[in-house]
């Protein structure tokens, strides 16, 4: 056991009316919620990355957190994993996500690098071991090291490409050891700046290559879990090609990956490409890729992803409804891609920061589910669209112009404007949360 977080207990449901700060008011993981405990809808998971190795910079200042276990060595990687684990035993949160980079020093070669990744999952090993916790998902840091600054799949460089293939693979090597559940690509630098240096068809046709290797390696090393793409539409790069849902399932028919590929949906992500959370899990789950989601808040004046903590309960309603409506998670869950603010320095802020986060889903799970159980939305989306499932209905989408016009002419079809009663509807949903 390390001191970091000074004998925090672990943290259990205590109901709405407990007033202790450490303590679940929602989130009691063994409720049955339409048939499964809630523990098994959400599927939590912490983030390593913001958690343990950012250090609380933004663009006007640096450091802001003192964490023992800053630095380069493998003694530092090892306490990390130390007071990871800790948090994850306090939470109670089932699954964990990395990137390589957040996990290892980084070391002079591919080689020592890797060695250094090796040596780190074999201490995880351990600790999931002792633990009974999970990964959700692994993935490879192919933004941050300066020589993925003009990207990585998408480098006019072959060298960065063969170093970012080769990376991906000790990656997904990583995952299938410690048996993750899906392997995750965002690609943050896979974009342009400007495009009076870029070549978007050759680059395009890279990332499509990369995508492909990646799930011929999953089948030749018999990976079972789910490969999914993260869409985001900047930041860090002015323009991200895998923009949201339905730009990336452009993509991936292109190269005729639609059935291999998932999507990892965030929040703040979906904001920033002018969405809803909802629209996107909507999106995804119409197109059939619906597969896992980042759960945070975007700023909405911001402009950039801010990452915070999810808090609001009405929206995260909907977000679970649009979950529930796609059957649930399978390899799923609900990573908590989520930092502190840079003034919240203690220990304890990190524990609270996700309390109050997983309350806020199972508030948003119930709410979902007493909207769903109830039936009234639904009900009332279907009277809208009823005249399609009419006989004539049905015909029209199977049919022709021209015998469209002769029915329109002979029936004298002169349609009637109906209220789509869209406050009606958003007062209803104020009456689950
Ligand atoms: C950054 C992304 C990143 C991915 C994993 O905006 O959310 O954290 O989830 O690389
Ligand atoms: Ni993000
Ligand atoms: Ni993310």
């Amino acid at each position: 056991m390390t001191d970091f977080f000074k004998g925090i207990p672990a943290i259990k449901y205590e109901g709405p009316a407990s007033d202790n700060d450490f303590a679940f008011r929602h989130y009691n993981p063994d409720e049955v919620v339409m048939g499964k405990p809630m523990k098994d809808h959400l599927r939590f998971a912490a983030a390593y990355w913001h958690s343990f190795a950012w250090p609380g910079g933004d663009p006007f200042g640096g450091q802001t957190f003192d964490r023992p276990w800053f630095g380069d060595s493998m003694d530092a990687a090892r306490m990390k994993a130390d007071v990871a684990f800790e948090m994850f035993q306090i939470l109670g949160v089932p699954y964990f996500c990395f990137h390589d980079a957040d996990v290892r020093p980084e070391g002079a070669t591919f080689a020592e690098s890797t060695a250094n990744l090796e040596a780190i999952v074999d201490y995880f090993a351990e600790k999931m071991d002792q633990t009974g916790i999970k990964l959700l998902w692994g993935t490879a840091n192919l933004f941050s090291h300066k020589r993925f600054m003009s990207g990585a799949a998408t480098n006019p460089d072959p060298d960065v490409f063969a170093y970012s293939a080769a990376t991906i693979k000790t990656c997904m090597d990583a995952t299938m050891k410690l048996g993750g559940e899906n392997y995750v690509l965002w690609g943050g630098r896979e974009g342009y700046e400007t495009l009076l240096n870029t070549d978007m068809g050759r680059e395009r046709q890279q990332a499509g290559a990369m995508l492909q290797m990646v799930v011929d390696y999953k089948h030749k090393m018999g990976f079972k879990g789910a490969i999914l793409i993260e869409p985001k539409p900047q930041e860090p790069t002015k323009h991200q090609y895998d923009y949201d849902v339905a730009t990336v399932y452009g993509f991936l028919k292109d190269f005729g990956l639609e059935d291999e590929v998932q999507m990892n949906i965030e929040q703040g992500h979906a904001i920033l490409a002018g969405h809803s959370f909802e629209h996107e899990l909507a999106m995804a789950r119409e197109l059939g890729i619906f597969g896992s989601i980042d759960m945070n808040r975007n700023d909405y004046q911001s402009g950039w992803d801010t990452d915070q903590f999810p808090n609001n309960v009405p929206e995260m309603a909907l977000a679970y409804y649009e979950v529930l409506r796609a059957g649930g998670f399978t390899t799923g869950g609900t990573n908590f891609d989520a930092k502190l603010r840079r003034q919240s320095l203690d220990a304890e802020d990190l524990i609270l920061a996700h309390v109050g986060g997983m309350d806020a889903c199972a508030s948003g799970l119930k709410a979902a589910a007493a909207m769903l159980r109830d039936g009234k939305l639904e009900a009332a989306r279907n009277d809208r669209y009823a005249g399609w499932d009419t006989a004539d209905g049905k015909a029209l989408l199977s049919t022709d112009l021209d015998s469209i016009m002769a029915k329109v002419l002979a029936d004298n079809t002169n349609p009637e404007p109906r209220s789509g009663r869209q406050e009606r509807l958003e007062n209803l949903v104020n009456r689950y949360l």
